[in-house]
């Protein structure tokens, strides 16, 4: 598959997604869409990717879904192309890490796409809301679920009710994002972050990403038994022998 919505670089073992949309702020359509999951699951099957970065522009990481290209569906158009899901299953499905790099507009669908991603690093220009109540509709895409376990219930009704953008600052206050740096630094914090990552054990980066996952996905007593099975297990990988004896030889780990 060619690409036009998106660009996709690697950087050593560090997958790079750009949406690429210049014109509409990267709104979402679902040329964009089709091309970020099919990139997503390269990159996910690749042997020589370790971690992803998901960015967009300086002005606008994506502006939400494509307003011109739904203003005249139909309930029976949305129902019958399953508008949204069709493609985000297949982005909660990637296995490896996700980061996004989000500078500027993060809205609606942008704003859900990034929560998407395994965490987020946000430049000081960055804002997110979820404005879809002023266009007459409700967030779609996991807006009035993801948020509130990631913001808090007050400050999502706050977002979703009102429209009302959160800056880069108060989006780390929030947890909302990991980090906030400054705009010209924000590629080179998202990839120096995401070859850390790639540089550790791959099955225990994604045993990793599993498991807190969980937390948002069942109690906390499952949550803790899962994380003590899978903590079990590593045991049973060369990954652990090796991290443990390069760590009583005082050597760096290599990981296979
Ligand atoms: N859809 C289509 N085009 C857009 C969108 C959008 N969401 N956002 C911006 N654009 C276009 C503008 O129409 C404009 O095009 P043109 O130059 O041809 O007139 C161009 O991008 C630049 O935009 P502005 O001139 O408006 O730029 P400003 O800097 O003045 O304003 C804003 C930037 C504040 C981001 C403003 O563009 C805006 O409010 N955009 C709409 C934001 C919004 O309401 N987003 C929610 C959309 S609904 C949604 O996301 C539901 C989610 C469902 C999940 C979807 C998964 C696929």
């Amino acid at each position: 598959m060619s690409y036009e919505a998106i660009q996709v670089e690697t950087h050593g073992k560090v997958g790079l997604i750009r949406l690429h949309r210049p014109a509409a702020l990267n709104a979402l359509n679902d040329q964009l869409m089709d091309e970020l999951g099919d990139a997503l699951q390269k990159f996910d099957a690749d042997e020589g990717i370790g971690c992803i970065v998901l960015t967009g522009s300086e002005k606008a990481f994506a502006a939400g879904a494509d307003i011109a290209a739904i203003v005249d569906h139909t309930y029976i158009d949305a129902y019958k192309s399953n508008f949204i899901t069709r493609n985000w299953e297949h982005i909660r499905r990637v296995r490896k890490p996700v980061i996004g790099a989000v500078a500027g507009f993060a809205l609606g669908g942008g704003c859900e796409l990034a929560m998407m991603c395994d965490f987020i690093i946000a430049a000081d220009n960055a804002k997110f809301g979820q404005p879809e109540v002023k266009l007459g509709v409700v967030p779609g895409a996991g807006g009035t679920q993801r948020l509130p376990r990631a913001v808090s219930k007050a400050k999502a009704m706050d977002m979703c009710l009102t429209a009302r953008m959160m800056d880069a600052e108060e989006a780390e206050r929030a947890g909302l994002v990991s980090r906030v740096v400054p705009l010209d630094k924000l590629m080179t914090e998202a990839l120096d972050a995401a070859t850390v990552i790639a540089s550790m054990s791959l099955p225990t980066v994604m045993m990793i990403k599993d498991a807190v996952d969980r937390a948002y996905e069942t109690t906390l007593s499952e949550g803790v038994l899962y994380e003590r099975r899978v903590f079990h297990s590593v045991f049973g990988t060369e990954h652990q022998k090796e991290g443990m004896k390069a760590f009583l030889e005082k050597r760096k780990p290599v990981f296979k």
